[in-house]
């Protein structure tokens, strides 16, 4: 039988080529986001090249009752979740607290952590009830290192490191597998939305040095989700090779 994954955040970036690995290895996949024609697109092409159903869902994860209205209410033969990705997350703005945006850190807060934990709350008890399933939490460098001007947004992926390890105590009863993905820079949208959109200084982040990309992430889920029953990976911390750490890049 067929399995099934969830994606949060599949319209860009990580989460989109997560879906399209997800689809290659044969899962049937749910793809979650806020932008309705990208997730018709995605649909069109996993359904054009690979033979999965899909199913999409438009909804903003900050939104609690839409996400419990969504994920509680899932069609009969898409409710037995095997695979949740917490990929959804984004960060806004780069300064110090005291200049600090208060709207950017709600943004980052409401997404990055609690709407992580309402798609999570929602999941989880079919998982347990079911006693089966797997959770890859996707946090970052942010989450082991704190930089310069990243404050609120490394305060949010630490936060995703704690509940992953919180996760992996919870669902130990449960047979399930909790684990995190911590990237260093992925040439994705981030750097855009970061930036409110600002696409020239999201291109100079990525300038001078050869980034990772969203499918050498997707490549690290792959290995995750495709290891033997008795093991399961805690965490993988994965840099480009010119990023030592947060703070030391190598540019040309
Ligand atoms: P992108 O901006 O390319 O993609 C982010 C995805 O998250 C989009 O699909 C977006 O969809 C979705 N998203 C954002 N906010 C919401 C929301 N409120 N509700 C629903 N979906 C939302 O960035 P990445 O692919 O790089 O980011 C994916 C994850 O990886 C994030 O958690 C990020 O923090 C993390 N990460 C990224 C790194 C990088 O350098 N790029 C490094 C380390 C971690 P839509 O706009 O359609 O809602
Ligand atoms: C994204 C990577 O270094 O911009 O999480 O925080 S970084």
């Amino acid at each position: 039988m067929k399995k099934i994954a969830l994606v949060t955040g599949a319209t860009a970036g990580i989460g989109k080529e997560t879906a399209l690995m997800l689809a290659k290895n044969n899962f049937d996949i749910i793809i979650t986001g806020r932008r309705n024609n990208l997730l018709e697109e995605l649909s069109n092409e996993i359904s054009n090249e690979y033979n999965v159903n899909v199913l999409a869902l438009n909804f903003d994860v900050r939104d609690r009752d839409k996400v419990n209205e969504v994920l509680l209410n899932l069609p009969k033969e898409w409710k037995n979740i095997d695979l949740l990705i917490n990929n959804a997350g984004l960060a806004s703005g780069l300064s110090t607290i005291q200049e600090g945006n208060i709207d950017d850190w709600e943004k980052m807060i409401d997404t990055n952590v609690k709407g992580l934990l309402y798609v999570s709350r929602a999941i989880m008890p079919t998982m347990v009830s079911r006693k089966k399933g797997q959770i890859v939490n996707i946090s970052s460098i942010a989450g082991k290192e704190t930089y310069a001007n990243g404050n609120v947004y490394c305060a949010t992926k630490h936060a995703v490191d704690s509940l992953t390890k919180a996760m992996r105590i919870d669902m130990l009863p449960h047979g399930i597998k909790v684990s995190s993905v911590a990237p260093g820079a992925v040439e994705t949208e981030f750097s855009i939305v970061r930036f409110h959109g600002d696409k020239e200084k999201a291109d100079n982040i990525y300038k001078g040095f050869e980034p990772l990309i969203a499918k050498d992430i997707a490549d690290t889920i792959e290995f995750i989700i495709t290891r033997p029953a008795n093991v399961n990976i805690n965490d993988i911390l994965i840099m480009p090779t010119a990023q030592a750490n947060s703070s030391h890049l190598l540019k040309e």
